[in-house]
Formats: C-alpha cells, sequence, structure tokens
C-alpha cells in the first residue's frame, strides 16, 4: 500500500505521486499554538546544544516520550484530514538556531516500511511562516523516483558523490505560512538552509505509513562489512533508541548486503526528468535564491527586518526599471 493511494482528494493524490510532496493548509491558529506551549514547556529538558536539532537526538528518552506522545496527539488526527487508513510512525520538534551552521545536508529520510510494496511519508509542519532566509524546507521534486528502497541509519547516500552545487541547483524552496504542511515521501531529497533570521524556526513533523503496513529498521553496521540488519519494530522504537544509538537489544529478523549504486549526475537528473528548460519562473527564482551568496541573504534578513528577500529583490528590479524607463524618456524629450 501506498501513501500517495491513500490521500482522499484526487488532485493532491496525482501530485504527491508524481512529483513526491503536496503543501497544504494543515493546521489552525490554535492548534499551531497549542504546539507552541507543548515545544515552549519541554525544550529545557532536551539537554542538547546544536544549531539544528530534531527531538529525536536528544539523550533524554522521557522528552523523547513526551514530544513524540503529544505531537502525534495533534498532527494525526489532522492528517486523517487528507489521507486515510495510516498510522502514526514517530514525531518530532525540528529546531533551526541563528546564523552560520545551521544549514542540514540533502537527504532521504530512512525506509520504515518494506518498499517499494509500500512506503511512507513525513508531514513538516511550520509553527513559524518560512522562507528561503529563515531556514525553510527545500525538496528536489520527483527524487522519491530513485529507488534505494532500503535507507538504513549510519548508511551513506547514493547522492554523495554529485557535487553540492548541481544538487543545489535542482533543489526548490517550499515557503510555508505557520499551519501550512508539506507531506513528503521519505525517498524524496530534502534540505534546509541556514537560519538567517534572528528568531529560532521551529517545525513540528510526523512520519506516517499505511495502517496496513509492518514497521521495520534497517541499520547498517560498518563493522559488519556492508551489513544492513531489518528489524521489526512498533512505533515505540523510534523513542525508545536515540538516533545515534545502536539497538543492540533489539533482534534483527534479517540481513542484506548494501549494493545500491551510486549515482552520476546524468543518472540522477534521468530520474528525476530533470531538464534545465523544465525550471519555472518560480523555480528559476528560487534557484537564484539558492545561489544568492550567504552575506546577501543575512544583509537583507538583518538590515530589513519582516521583509522577504523576494519582496526586497522585486523592490529593486522596480525601482531599477522606473530609473531606466525615465532616463529614456529625458533622453527623448531633451536629446
Ligand atoms: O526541519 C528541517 O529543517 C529539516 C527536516 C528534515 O530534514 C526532515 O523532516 O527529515
Amino acid at each position: 500500500m501506498l501513501v500517495g493511494d491513500l490521500f482522499i482528494n484526487k488532485e493532491l493524490s496525482e501530485k504527491y505521486r508524481s512529483e513526491g510532496y503536496v503543501t497544504l493548509q494543515f493546521l489552525d491558529g490554535v492548534q499551531i499554538s497549542d504546539l507552541y506551549k507543548l515545544y515552549d514547556a519541554s525544550a529545557s529538558q532536551a539537554g542538547v546544544n546544536k544549531q539544528f536539532f530534531t527531538s529525536i537526538w536528544s539523550d533524554n528518552i522521557e522528552y523523547r516520550r513526551l514530544t513524540d506522545t503529544k505531537i502525534k496527539e495533534l498532527l494525526a488526527p489532522a492528517a486523517l484530514n487528507y489521507i486515510r487508513d495510516i498510522k502514526p510512525v514517530f514525531a518530532n520538534f525540528m529546531v533551526k538556531n541563528t546564523g552560520e551552521g545551521t544549514s542540514l545536508m540533502p537527504h532521504q529520510d530512512w525506509s520504515f516500511v518494506e518498499e517499494p510494496e509500500h512506503d511512507s511519508a513525513t508531514i513538516w509542519c511550520p509553527l513559524v511562516d518560512v522562507d528561503s532566509i529563515n531556514g525553510t524546507l527545500q525538496v528536489i521534486p520527483r527524487s522519491h523516483r530513485i529507488s534505494n528502497y532500503t535507507r538504513a541509519r549510519f548508511l551513506d547516500r547514493p547522492f554523495d558523490g554529485i557535487d553540492s552545487h548541481e544538487m543545489e541547483a535542482m533543489m526548490i524552496d517550499i515557503p510555508l505560512r505557520a499551519g501550512e504542511a508539506i507531506i513528503l515521501n521519505s525517498r524524496l531529497i530534502h534540505a534546509s538552509p541556514c537560519n538567517y533570521s534572528d528568531k529560532q524556526r521551529v517545525a513540528a513533523s510526523l512520519v506516517i505509513a499505511p495502517e496496513a503496513a509492518p514497521l521495520f529498521h534497517w541499520i547498517y553496521n560498518p563493522k559488519d562489512d556492508m551489513e544492513i540488519k531489518k528489524l521489526a519494530v512498533t512505533p515505540d522504537f523510534f523513542w525508545q533508541y536515540s538516533c545515534y544509538e545502536y539497538p543492540d537489544s533489539v533482534t534483527a529478523i534479517e540481513s542484506c548486503h548494501h549494493d545500491f549504486k551510486d549515482l552520476s549526475l546524468e543518472t540522477f537528473r534521468e530520474i528525476i526528468g530533470y531538464e534545465r528548460s523544465l525550471i519555472t519562473k518560480k523555480n528559476a527564482f528560487c534557484l537564484g535564491r539558492t545561489y544568492c551568496p550567504k552575506a546577501c541573504k543575512y544583509f537583507f534578513a538583518s538590515s530589513l527586518p519582516g521583509l522577504t528577500f523576494r519582496a526586497a529583490f522585486s523592490s529593486m528590479a522596480a525601482l531599477s526599471l522606473f530609473f531606466i524607463l525615465w532616463y529614456i524618456l529625458a533622453r527623448l524629450i531633451y536629446g
């Protein structure tokens, strides 16, 4: 069973299946405020001192259990407004502090179910408005078509050999208002840039899987010479073990060898159907932003509070056009 087949709305289902993600209105003001209160009340227990962190990275098991349970209570019913027959797998706060060092590298999420027979998705819902200045999510559309179905903990990515600028050029920003969400296939490559605003960026996320799909966790143990162990798990597994632990006490039901070949840029582009000519005006602008030097982003974020880079850029373009027209007119009139 595939998440894409479980969307209630046909258009959402088609867009999700073809692009690997959809965006939609997800939470109302009261729900956002409830989540923010939960985040505020529990943040001191997280004990994670990192520029970017997610609740699952905390050493405090009680914090992991609390955030998982409470975020699920809020996000899972909202998900059922759009997708039926799904179950919550695990939930997190995703927190980006400010400044350099807060970006997150392009990655795919772990496999949670046996793919490609089943698949899973992440619902990522920011609690503040997000754009390219404060570290919104970026995705490579259609990258869920890559067939690396076993994405294990501690395993390298098959696109690590591709030049990072080429990867960036294929990324698009997903600006969202607080309470909107992106639902993305666990195979879709995503990342997030630095937060150059002066406020922490907090988002809540929930991994979902089809109700009928048994849950598994694959874990790569470099000591075992390319061997990947498959564990049969329940949703509780994900808060019981922090991201950094090797869950020794859970017995593997199977082992397999990692044999997915690294992708070349050409193969990667072919898989995702990427052509520069397909870049829409909107995406082209995103590319401009992606390549915008950090100092430039920082200038706009810090010197023009409340003004987005897009708005500042558009105003500058309009102003330049005005002066050019004014100059041409003056030359025509006064010679
Ligand atoms: O919150 C972010 O910036 C990144 C989120 C992410 O990578 C994920 O949900 O897997």
